[in-house]
């Protein structure tokens, strides 16, 4: 089985990307031969898997309030339904023993605030999944996340790279200390954590395909551009995220979409690869 995540369909992608996210990810996990389970709170229940008519309500968007990981009680007792971010989605699977999560970008350190750092890393350090994504979201400050994830005791690997992707470009210049350039390999070291009782993630990286992928120069400026609408609009807390991925869509007039779709779907392809890998020695979960 490989989790997904549903804060992307219902805060970080638009309406209709969305569906069109929902169904690349779900088809590819099974064209690995995996099972896809996308995680949410549903009427204040944690789900791992959602009937037609619920996912429906999620790409729907409206009432749907992100729920990351301090938000999971109150969401459960509150009864509502909520799109978990990558920390909440995490925390539900982990809960549940799957042993493998795919999503485009995980949070991280910010750039530009007095301190705002996702929730997303925490709980990445103490949840001992395989996490698939294309590196940290290229609005973050990536050095510093990098530098967040090994004082947690993540470990990152590259898959096919030795760098940290960007997000939306292939090359940060942010070199890795790990590497792997196959499933098998990938769940070779993940077996290991487990092994040795490591309660950190496997943090997976893989760049965004190369026909998707964008230059850095233009993602720096639209970035940069990004910023400077959110501090004149006084954004803060949860909301700085989607906001900056809607303002960074309109910067590179739309370009940045179709990347999002492009690794979304790449990832969670991977994901199902490792899955299956971990499950073929009866250790997958
Ligand atoms: N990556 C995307 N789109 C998104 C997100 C990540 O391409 O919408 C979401 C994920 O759910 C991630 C969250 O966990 O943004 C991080 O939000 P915050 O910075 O508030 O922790
Ligand atoms: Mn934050």
């Amino acid at each position: 089985m490989v989790a997904l995540e549903s804060s992307v369909l219902a805060q970080g992608l638009p309406i209709p990307a969305n569906r069109e996210a929902a169904e690349r990810m779900s088809s590819a996990v099974e064209r690995a031969g995996a099972v896809p389970a996308i995680t949410a709170v549903v009427g204040g229940r944690c789900a791992l898997g959602l009937e037609r008519d619920e996912l429906e309500r999620f790409l729907r968007r409206d009432g749907i309030r992100k729920v990351a990981a301090r938000d999971l009680p109150v969401a459960c007792a509150q009864g509502v339904d909520g799109a978990t971010t990558v920390a909440a989605s995490l925390a539900i699977a982990g809960a549940n023993d799957i042993p493998v999560f795919a999503t485009g970008g995980i949070g991280g350190v910010h750039r530009d605030a007095p301190f705002d750092e996702s929730g997303d890393l925490a709980e990445l350090a103490r949840t001992p999944m395989v996490v698939v994504c294309a590196g940290a979201k290229s609005i973050l400050d990536l050095p510093a996340t990098l530098e967040r994830l090994e004082t947690l005791g993540v470990t990152v690997v590259g898959y096919r790279t030795d760098e940290l992707p960007g997000f939306f470009t292939r090359s940060t210049g942010l070199r890795l200390t790990a590497r792997a350039d196959t499933p098998d390999e990938l769940a070779r070291i993940h077996r290991a954590a487990r092994s040795i009782k490591r309660t950190q993630a496997t943090l997976v990286v893989q760049m965004p395909p190369a026909d998707v992928a964008l230059p850095r120069d233009l993602v720096d400026d639209a970035v940069t551009t990004a910023l400077a609408e959110a501090r004149r609009h006084g954004i803060h807390g949860a909301a700085v995220t989607p906001f900056l991925l809607a303002a960074v869509e309109r910067a590179t007039g739309g370009r940045s979409l179709r990347t999002n779709l492009g690794l979304l779907e790449e990832n969670a392809a991977l994901a199902g690869a490792i899955a299956v890998a971990l499950s073929r020695d009866g250790d997958g979960e």
